[in-house]
């Protein structure tokens, strides 16, 4: 009786496995693999943009790897599979992609089996003690290593594309040239030890945000902590980013034009603007400043729709009571996350009735592009300089 039992366990078990994987078919042009080595997860999402970019412009498959974590505590990264925050599907709309796990189990032994792997890297990456290694040396240090061993990914041979290679597609027809120097049938997975892709994200591929919809149980924590925390009515989002890492960030803008994510308010070019301390690290005072700006701003467009409350997302000092003690008098309360939970964050602020996000802060940018394909108002702290906006309002005014 208990084999039957255990039959039919079995049975049942493996018809909702079959259910759930979707069966992929070998594309015979190609794949791209990498791995997301570089930052955490507001960098990667940059990266992942142009990876997709690249993918597409070459024809191929774009491999979706899994997004590297750092706990604290943990010497190695930790790779959450890439499904368990976006859709997969909805990339699929725009072009060819497969889950890594999906990939290894399904199709690596035929497409890419153990002893022709092969890894891609612009010119050598030197040991971690800074002598040669010759190769792309794609498994030494923390993330590499755990990230394709978490496959069994051994590399057999290394392939250095630069400098007459670059990712950029876009502007120099570069995919005519990939193609040419490796087909697909000689070279069915294009393997790179990093993002084949610019950061911060060009601005041609902005746009591909719209792919990148959040997975169903990032959807419903979002939308269940705006049901049952937030007041009834309009929110707006703040990102603050304060931590002892961004401070330090931040005192390196004296030297350099951009930084990070920056080219969101500033342009590319710095056409819009020059970095500032206010735009990095905008004061309590500025804050404050800007909020009651946005809170009377979105008053005078709505009329009879006020905003009641601010969610904060942030990496450090979420400054709740500050800002409850500076709002009292326009009846608006600030609601946070009683967790750390950086991905339930970018959702909510995604869905807030206005943004306020850091310029320079990728995290921010994130957000922004999210908004921005959904036609959401955003803004910047410290950005236009409240000069510029002072003198604007006056032109309006007159
Ligand atoms: O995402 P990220 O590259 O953005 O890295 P930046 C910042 C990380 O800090 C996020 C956490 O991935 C989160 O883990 N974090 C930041 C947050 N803001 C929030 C928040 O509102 N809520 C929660 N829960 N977590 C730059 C990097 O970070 O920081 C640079 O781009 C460099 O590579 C620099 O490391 C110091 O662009 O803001």
């Amino acid at each position: 009786m208990s084999s039957v039992v255990n039959i039919i366990y079995f049975l049942i078990f493996n018809t909702l496995i079959a259910i759930n994987a979707e069966n992929y078919e070998i594309d015979v042009n190609g794949y791209v693999a990498y791995c997301p080595c570089m930052g955490r997860f507001g960098n990667q999402a940059d990266h992942f943009l142009g990876a997709l970019s690249f993918s597409h412009a070459l024809n191929r498959t774009l491999i979706l790897p899994p997004w590297v974590e750092y706990r604290k505590g943990e010497s190695k990264s930790v790779q959450v599979p890439f499904k368990t925050y976006f859709k997969v599907k909805s990339l699929q709309e725009f072009t060819k992609v497969i889950p890594m796990e999906d990939f290894m189990d399904q199709l690596s032994d035929k497409v890419w089996p153990t002893g022709h792997r092969i890894s891609f890297c612009y010119s050598e990456r030197r040991k971690l003690d800074g002598t040669s290694s010759g190769s792309c040396n794609a498994k030494d240090g923390n993330p590499f290593f755990s990230f394709w061993d978490g496959f069994g990914i051994d590399f057999d041979k290394s392939e250095f594309f630069g400098p007459l290679l670059t990712y950029d597609v876009i502007h120099r027809g570069m995919d005519v040239i990939w193609n040419e120097k490796y087909s697909p049938d000689k070279y069915p997975v294009l393997a790179f030890t990093g993002a084949p892709a610019a950061f911060p994200v060009q601005a041609e591929n902005v746009h591909l945000h719209k792919y990148l919809k959040w997975s169903p149980e990032i959807d419903s924590k979002a939308d269940k902590f705006i049901k049952n925390f937030l007041p009834k009515g309009s929110f707006i989002g703040i990102h603050l980013r304060n931590g002892i890492d961004w401070i330090r960030a931040c005192d390196h803008i004296k030297d350099v034009k951009q930084l990070f994510a920056s080219a969101q308010c500033l342009g590319y070019n710095n056409e819009k603007g020059a970095l500032s301390m206010d735009i990095c690290l905008p004061s309590q005072e500025q804050l404050i400043r800007k909020i009651k700006r946005v809170v009377k701003k979105f008053k005078e467009i709505h009329k009879n729709n006020e905003i009641k409350s601010i969610y904060v997302a942030s990496d450090n000092n979420h400054m709740i009571e500050y800002l409850n003690e500076h709002l009292r008098r326009m009846k608006i309360k600030a609601f946070r996350l009683p967790e750390n939970n950086p991905h339930v964050d970018l959702a909510i602020l995604g869905r807030a009735n206005y943004f306020i996000g850091n310029c320079v802060s990728s995290f921010s940018a994130f957000v922004k592009r999210e908004r921005d394909a959904r036609g959401f108002p955003s803004e910047f702290f410290g950005y236009p300089n409240e000069k510029a906006q002072k003198s604007s309002a006056r032109h309006e005014e007159l």
